[in-house]
């Protein structure tokens, strides 16, 4: 078994609805177990600016699955829940990406661990940092909060706000 991290973003329809379904996807997967959750955050869109801020949250599980067949279970959940085919970085009803999969480093044309721009997007260091602070990124052999931290001092860090569902008492 080895521990990964999954990041799960929305920004068109019932967003929390999207992830909710998600994350109860891949708990339910064959050789997946959910061990934690990250808290949803309300955040600016990265990439294409003019569309819906997203709904972003980060999971840990472990798996025995290999990265191609996590890969695969990710893709066929958001089939799954209906995303639609759209431009590059725009929106999409529910996305799930690898983030880290043990240490591990993988750098193909249809994969890369960990994610090819984690570095770079405080809506999946932020998440990620509220669960794994200590984790290493194996590639740069910095840890996820001094990411997040060198992140945040260089320049123009997009907004990420812990997202309040609101209190209905
Ligand atoms: N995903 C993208 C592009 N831009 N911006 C935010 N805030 N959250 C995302 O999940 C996101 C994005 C492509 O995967
Ligand atoms: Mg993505
Ligand atoms: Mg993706």
């Amino acid at each position: 078994m080895v521990r990964a991290f999954i990041g799960l973003g929305s920004n068109l329809g019932q967003r929390e609805d999207f992830i909710g379904r998600a994350i109860v996807s891949l708990a339910e997967a064959p050789g997946i177990s959910l061990c934690r959750r990250a808290g949803l955050y309300e955040t600016e869109p990265v990439g294409v600016q003019d569309q819906p801020w997203f709904l972003n949250t980060v999971v840990e599980i472990e798996t025995d699955l290999t990265p191609y067949e996590l890969l695969a279970v990710c893709k066929q959940i958001e089939r799954s829940l209906g995303r639609q085919e759209r431009e590059r970085y725009g929106s999409r009803e529910i996305d799930v990406d690898i983030l880290l999969y043990d240490e591990l480093v993988v750098n193909e044309p249809d994969l890369q661990i960990p994610h090819a721009q984690l570095h770079r997007r405080r809506f999946m260091l932020v998440p990620l940092a509220e669960i794994a602070p200590g984790q290493s990124h194996p590639a740069l052999q910095r840890t996820i909060i001094e990411l997040l931290n060198d992140l945040e001092s260089s320049g123009d860090p997009k907004e990420v706000m812990p997202y309040d569902q609101g209190d209905p008492y």
